[in-house]
């Protein structure tokens, strides 16, 4: 298994890893909002280790018998909160690629440690003579297959629902659409159901700081007025510096900001109810009326409440000559992209009452 990540990756480097990766038949998986370093709809890719990895990826990152790291820094989030290798023996081959000398050996003492740049390690794995690759070339088909099947999301009863717009978006972004996130449960969204690649990119805080989104997005479409860029936020995160858009409004640009609104701090929410269910402290949040906000700033502004408003929505956004905020109003239980929030009460609830 390879898992790439961290930074200094060049458009050339993204093209010489992957093409190492598929030369030798690797799955290559990517450490936390590092997602656009191996085009996604390569067979080689596997999905992203990040907060909300899958179940899948992550057993079968512990199953694989070598994990090749290239630029990733094998830290808190990478290594499933340091479960997923043996500390210090990983338990398995590890080779570390990083281009700074402390990460390697910091945490787990890896098999061969390299210390290089991204496209400098790149160019050299991309002309190595590709090794038999026959033994695993199944073991890869299979994880891809599950990659696939979870970009799949069962259809939900809700009157919005966010895997079917999510589906929809990795259809209509083109290959070099701009998606920044801010930090919070909503970016599981499309952390899970977008596919990114170069000349694409996804601009995120990897140390998870809410407040990006917004400012990263204005930023990202000043670079390229050109493209299409489509910024992530929850409300509480747009709260903390969607005045940005004054910035978009005085530049005369604007990204499309998708404002997932739960009227919560939902990861915080997810939390109280993980470790102390029922108890709800302080992540109840009173919004303004979000596309009125917008529209203050001279944004559009638009309220999505069901699936088939979206597309218009987003339509009408991008023929916009500003920015646009499309909020959508979120059903509070959509959690996750895989649970809810009476499930993890339930099961919190459940585990308590086994301790008694
Ligand atoms: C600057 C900053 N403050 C606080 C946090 C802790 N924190 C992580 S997620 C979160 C709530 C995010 O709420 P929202 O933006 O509404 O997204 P949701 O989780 O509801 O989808 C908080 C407070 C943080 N990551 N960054
Ligand atoms: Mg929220």
């Amino acid at each position: 298994m390879m898992l790439v990540g961290g930074s200094g990756w060049s458009d050339n480097a993204c093209r010489d890893i992957a093409a190492f990766a598929q030369a030798n038949d690797l799955p290559v998986c990517c450490s936390f909002r590092r997602q656009d370093i191996v085009d996604n709809r390569l067979g080689c890719f596997v999905g992203d280790l990040g907060t909300g990895a899958s179940p899948s990826l992550v057993s079968r990152c512990k199953e694989a018998d070598l994990l090749l790291a290239v630029g990733a820094r094998i830290g808190e989030i990478t290594s499933q909160s340091y479960t997923l290798l043996g500390i210090p023996d990983p338990g398995k081959m590890l080779i570390h690629v990083h281009t700074a000398a402390e990460e390697l050996g910091r945490v787990f003492r890896p098999s061969l440690a390299i210390q290089s740049g991204m496209p400098e390690f790149a160019a050299a794995a991309a002309a190595l003579p590709p090794v038999a690759a026959g033994r695993w070339s199944l073991w890869r088909e299979a994880v891809r297959a599950e990659y696939e099947s979870g970009l799949v999301s069962p259809p939900t009863r809700t009157p919005l629902d966010l895997g079917k717009i999510m589906k929809w978006l990795r259809d209509r972004l083109p290959d070099n659409a701009v998606v920044t996130s801010d930090a919070g449960n909503f970016s599981g969204w499309p952390n899970r159901f977008l596919q990114y690649r170069r000349p694409g990119r996804q601009l995120g805080p990897t140390s998870g700081a809410m407040g990006y989104g917004v400012p990263a997005a204005v930023a990202a479409k000043l670079v390229y007025p050109g493209r299409l860029v489509l910024g992530f936020c929850g409300d509480g995160g747009f709260m903390m510096t969607g005045q940005e858009l004054a910035t978009a409004a005085l530049e005369g640009t604007g990204p499309i900001i998708l404002l997932f609104n739960n009227s919560m701090y939902g990861t915080i929410r997810m939390h109280q109810e993980r470790r102390f269910p029922g108890r709800v402290v302080g992540t109840a949040l009173k919004n303004p009326d979000f596309p009125a906000l917008a529209r203050a700033y001279g944004a559009l502004g638009a309220s999505v409440k069901r699936t088939e408003e979206f597309e218009a929505a987003f339509e009408e956004a991008v023929a916009y000559k500003g920015a646009a905020v499309i909020e959508l109003k979120m059903d509070p239980e959509a959690i996750t992209t895989r649970t809810t929030l009476s499930e993890i009460r339930r099961q919190a609830e459940s585990r308590q009452a086994a301790q008694v």
